[in-house]
């Protein structure tokens, strides 16, 4: 019973939390009943996002990242969308090792997700199974995706602060540049300081920024750049203040509220977009018809444009005035 689901989900029950995500990936109908009673009970989750190439730090950045703010008192929710990530599927044995630690913890919630698949979009699937963590009960969910294509862009708007993980020796920068995830970057993160070119990289990402900056005439303080060591814990307090000053400005600045609403226009609209295509790919293929008209086409017997203006016609009646 979804309702039933629903409500040990507001209980703390990771196994109905579970359930329900599996549901959302699914695209089980079940899963729309959930987050229509959970729905009320979101959006009060901090929703962080960390992006960047495969093996830049993420994981590892993630593990301690949860680790503060669980001293801090917070509870944590984890999507790693990432098919390098230490959750999915074929993970390397070091990776798990890294992030076992919170394993046990009731108040971590972790889970991955497969980037294949999924009729809404993997974007919204992902939204979906970050409102239930925040529904849940956690106060921040962290989002863990390679930031190469459109897709993980999406998936970054979901986050309010986006952080971008840059390590020495990845061609990060034209690379994330191209992808458009430099631009919507809240914080910069240069991992992996302990090696050799950081300094460098550093220095190339603080211009970039400048440039920036300038081009654009922000009225926004530029994003920080942070160093970091995920692996000897070095820099995370940096990291960890530059996240909640990211917070607190979201909140005071009113953008926090403008960043939701936009997200909540979107998101409404491709759900109604996505239900509608729905319906009509049924009735379309209901009795072959789309394969008739497909043979007509193909034949000059009629146009896809007209056919196209038919079918809109008949099945979507704006009522006049
Ligand atoms: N030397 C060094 N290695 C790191 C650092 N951060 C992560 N690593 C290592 O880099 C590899 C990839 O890290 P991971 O967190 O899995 O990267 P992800 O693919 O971005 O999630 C692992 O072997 C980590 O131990 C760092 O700051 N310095
Ligand atoms: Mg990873």
């Amino acid at each position: 019973m979804p309702s039933e689901l629903a409500r040990q989900v507001l209980d703390g029950s990771p196994r109905a939390l579970a359930r329900v995500i599996t549901w959302v990936e699914n695209d089980d109908p079940r899963a729309v009943e959930c987050l229509e009673i959970l729905y009320p009970h979101m959006g009060r989750a901090h929703i962080l996002g960390l992006t960047g190439s495969p093996g830049a730090g993420k994981s590892s950045l993630t593990d301690q990242l949860t680790h503060h703010f669980r001293n801090a008192g917070k509870t944590v929710g984890i999507v790693a969308v990432d098919p390098s990530s230490p959750f999915t599927g074929g993970a390397l044995l070091g990776d798990r090792i890294r992030m076992s630690r919170h394993a046990g913890d009731p108040g971590v919630f972790i889970r991955s997700m497969a980037t294949r698949g999924f009729l809404g979009g993997l974007a919204q699937t992902t939204d979906n199974v970050v409102k239930a963590m925040d529904a849940a009960g956690k106060d921040v969910v962290i989002v863990e995706t390679v930031g190469v294509g459109q897709d993980e862009i999406d998936i970054m708007r979901i986050a309010d602060t986006i952080c971008l993980i840059l390590a020495p020796g990845y061609g990060d920068i034209i690379q994330s540049m191209k992808a458009g995830v430099m631009e919507i970057a809240d914080i910069y993160v240069i991992n992996k300081s302990d090696h050799a070119g950081a300094d460098q990289l550093y220095t190339e990402v603080n211009s970039r920024i400048l440039q920036d900056s300038q081009i654009r005439k922000r009225d926004r303080e530029p994003p920080p750049v942070v160093k970091t060591v995920a692996t000897e814990k070095r820099g995370i307090d940096d990291l960890m203040a530059a996240i909640e000053s990211c917070r607190c400005q979201l909140k005071e600045s009113g953008a926090l509220l403008e960043k939701r609403r936009e997200r909540i226009r979107q998101q409404t609209f491709q759900m109604i977009q996505f239900a509608l295509f729905q319906l009509l790919e049924k009735e379309l293929a209901q009795n072959g018809r789309l394969d008739r008209l497909v043979d007509a086409i193909i034949e000059k017997k009629e146009n896809p444009y007209q056919a196209m203006r038919e079918i809109v016609d008949e099945f979507i009646k704006v009522p006049a005035g």
